[in-house]
């Protein structure tokens, strides 16, 4: 398997990472997940956009152009023969000393690793999971802003250890003021009636490009979309509830915190956006030969 590392086409084994980066010492860096689909890298432009403002709000100065960038994604892609694949793109702060001073880092380190995707069960999408919510708060945006992809996902990892000693793989977490945000890794949205709704960026979640990607779909539906203030509350009485990410897709929830929604089974508004979102993975994409 080979990875592209600081533009360079080298051997896994063979990339290798400074104890001295930034990145590892700090968490000081960007990352951006991403799925190929026969040969179809999805939404890749998003993803690149995303990366480079998550840079820009760390003001870090990317080592590397956009369009390069899209290019060496093809490249890695193509060297390992991959038709269907994940993708993590990272930039770290670099090399620099002991010390918080991000000015010693004189070049910023970008790799990027295909490999293929480690699918989720199946049961989940056929007959949904089950997710609770942890005590532990989403970052606030005063703070870390959430919109920033980040090689800090601390908060996020505490989450999801809350959710896998409690037996679940998934964690709602609240913002400080007990509204909903989002999950680990993951955006969420609920069903009422024939209305959408996924909390707001304000609330302190990641602008997923999968959340946008539904929203649009839902435009085409019958279904109208809203970005709106939610509680635990609205959750327990919707009548369907769905994650979002690049690696989950859209997967249906059936029981939070001990109450089931609706009847326990996956929705037909949320199979529907299941069905859609399939097709634009085989059809939408910058197309790569192998
Ligand atoms: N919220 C958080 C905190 C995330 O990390 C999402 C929402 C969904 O965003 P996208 O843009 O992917 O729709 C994410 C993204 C993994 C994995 O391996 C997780 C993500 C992306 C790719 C892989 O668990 N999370």
């Amino acid at each position: 398997m080979k990875v592209c590392f600081d533009g360079k086409l080298v051997d896994s084994n063979s990339a290798k990472i400074s104890i001295f980066d930034h990145g590892l010492l700090y968490g000081d860096g960007v990352f951006e997940g991403i799925r190929a689909y026969n040969c179809l890298i999805f939404k890749l432009k998003e993803h690149i956009e995303r990366l480079f403002a998550s840079a820009k709000a760390i003001q870090l100065e990317m080592p590397v152009s956009k369009r390069k960038l899209s290019d060496y994604v093809a490249a890695t892609l193509k060297t390992n023969k991959l038709k269907d694949a994940y993708i993590r793109l990272v930039v770290t702060r670099g090399v620099g000393d002991l010390g918080l001073d991000y000015r010693k880092c004189k070049q910023a380190t970008f790799f990027i690793i295909t490999d293929k995707i480690a699918l989720y069960p199946d049961q989940f999408y056929k007959k949904g999971m089950e997710i609770i919510t942890v005590a532990t708060r989403r970052n606030t945006p005063e703070a870390l802003n959430p919109q920033i992809k980040s090689l800090n996902y601390l908060n996020n990892i505490l989450a999801k250890i809350e959710a896998v000693n409690a037996g679940v793989e998934e964690a709602i977490m609240l913002n400080q003021n007990g509204f909903v945000t989002e999950c680990s890794g993951d955006n969420i949205f609920m069903v009422k009636g024939s209305k959408l709704f996924t909390p707001p960026v304000f609330m302190g979640v990641l602008e997923g490009i999968t959340r946008d990607c539904v929203m649009d779909i839902s435009l085409k539906s019958a279904l109208t979309s809203e970005e709106k203030v939610l509680t635990r509350y609205d959750l327990y009485n919707a009548d369907e509830v769905f994650l979002t990410g690049t690696a989950a897709e859209i997967i249906p929830v059936v029981k939070i915190d001990g109450r089931v929604i609706n009847d326990g089974k996956p929705g037909a508004h949320t199979a529907e956006l299941m069905k859609e979102f399939k097709k634009l993975t085989k059809t939408e994409g910058v197309r790569y030969a192998l």
